[in-house]
């Protein structure tokens, strides 16, 4: 018995190895004025990683963390759209693709030179920034400044970030914001999208025109197909063609759904506005009151009561997607999602479909284990991710699951720890794959450290 290491001992070397190796890694992938998700697959700022990264770099740099935002934000449309992607004017043009040179967003769009692409992705920014203001407390008096001044810059910006999302995004009507491309998602080809997707005309022969270089750089077991590839392409050039505007997306787009990870970040972001409101000076209740209509509707849109789970709703033929994804299980963010609910998503969490670490060891998977088309190894479609894991376990806090919540905490740091930084992880072994060195894989695992 006496030789036994002492675990407390172990936890603490193994925190320690994972704390130094992900701060290389945010290291590494600092670009000057924003952080790249990894260096090769990558090599441009996006959207939510941004928020992601924020939340882990406000341990270790917060001021890199508000310059990391302000990027994103200084690429925000007249509209209020934050792109998905702000490209960065030192990389080639064939080093990512699309590119600047595909997406040929006006002049208005986008701030040149940078430029960007037209779409965006979940708004989980106000959380992130509120999230990196309380922590600037730790780190002196000219960082609480810093805070305070960020905040004030980003407020407005992040208001009509809001504002562009439930307004000119509302297609289906009802106050929730309808993505029109999977990239929006961030959940790119996850199985949520593939009933919607059936009905987007595939162009086969864009792929002889364009190049794939996601392919040069990454297993083309692991990525998306071509035939989901010809369909992203196709969206894009129809958004393109009508400008990027949003009137009747409904009637005219070919892809419009209300996704239950989007909306519930969507709320969440209403309640940081709140709390950043507060510290400012500015009305808290306005966002208060939002965030609940926003609850309001993910249940009484999004809620499948024959299955007791969220879906995703295709707004144009008003039919919930069969398949049970991860992102069903985020509304649990929701800190006004009534209780009946949130037992309901545990209940899937815990479910042999996503099999909590008791079960697994493993944090939970991208797509429902038991599903026949279930694929360990293709991106969104099976893999452990850590960031919407992240979003699982703060909704388990917010909603008191507290042992589940450090279960969960627990077997993410380990993986990380196990397998490295990696973008994804196989569901059934842990291996690390995708890309390695992964921003909001580091980031996030010193706010799971901290
Ligand atoms: C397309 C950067 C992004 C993430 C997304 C993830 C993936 C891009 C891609 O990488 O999407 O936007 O080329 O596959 O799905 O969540 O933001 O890390």
């Amino acid at each position: 018995n006496l030789d036994l290491p002492d675990p407390t001992a172990v936890i603490s070397e193994m925190s320690a190895e994972l704390w130094n190796s992900a701060v290389r890694v945010l290291d590494k992938n600092w670009a000057g004025d924003h952080m790249v998700p990894s260096r090769r697959l990558y090599p441009h700022q996006w959207s939510w990683d941004a928020a992601f990264i924020a939340v882990g770099l406000c341990y270790v740099n917060p001021s890199r963390a508000w310059r990391d935002l302000r990027s994103l934000f200084e690429a925000q449309w007249p509209d209020g759209r934050v792109p998905h992607i702000v490209f960065d004017p030192h990389t080639a043009e064939g080093d990512y693709f699309p590119g600047p040179v595909f997406w040929d967003v006006p002049a208005y769009g986008g701030r040149r030179p940078r430029g960007s692409t037209a779409l965006v992705q979940p708004p989980l920014h106000a959380v992130a920034a509120w999230e990196v203001y309380r922590r600037a407390m730790s780190h002196g008096a000219a960082a609480v400044r810093e805070a305070h001044a960020a905040l004030e810059w980003l407020y407005p910006r992040l208001v009509a970030q809001q504002d562009y999302l439930t307004g000119h995004r509302d297609a289906g009507g009802a106050g929730l914001a309808s993505i029109v491309h999977p990239w929006e998602s961030g959940l790119d080809n996850s199985p949520a999208w593939d009933a919607a997707m059936s009905a987007v005309p595939a162009d086969l022969t864009l792929l002889q025109k364009y190049h794939r270089r996601d392919l040069d750089v990454a297993d083309a077991a692991h990525r998306p197909t071509d035939v989901d590839y010809a369909r992203y392409l196709g969206l894009v050039l129809s958004y393109r063609d009508g400008g990027y505007a949003d009137a009747h997306l409904a009637r005219d787009h070919d892809f419009v759904v209300e996704c239950p990870n989007f909306n519930a970040i969507l709320g969440a972001a209403e309640i940081a506005l709140a709390q950043i409101a507060g510290v400012l000076g500015a009305d808290p209740q306005v966002h208060r009151a939002r965030a609940q209509r926003i609850t309001t509707a993910i249940v009484d849109r999004l809620y499948d009561a024959r299955s007791r789970t969220f879906r995703v709703l295709d707004v144009r033929t008003g039919a919930h997607s069969p398949a049970r994804c991860i992102s069903g299980l985020v509304p649990l963010i929701l800190p006004d999602l009534p209780a009946y609910y949130a037992d309901d998503i545990m209940t899937e969490a815990r479910s042999a479909r996503f099999g909590l670490p008791q079960q697994t060891d493993l944090p939970a998977p991208s797509y429902d284990r038991t599903a026949a088309d279930f694929d360990t190894l293709r991106y969104w479609r099976g893999p452990v991710w850590i960031n919407v894991n992240w979003l699982l376990r703060r909704g388990m806090l917010q909603h008191g699951y507290r042992d589940e919540a450090e279960d969960l905490r627990t077997a993410m740091v380990r993986l990380v720890h196990r397998s490295g930084e990696y973008e994804y992880f196989h569901p059934m072994t842990g291996e690390g794959i995708g890309e390695p060195a992964f921003s909001w894989t580091a980031a996030l695992s010193l706010d799971l450290l901290a």
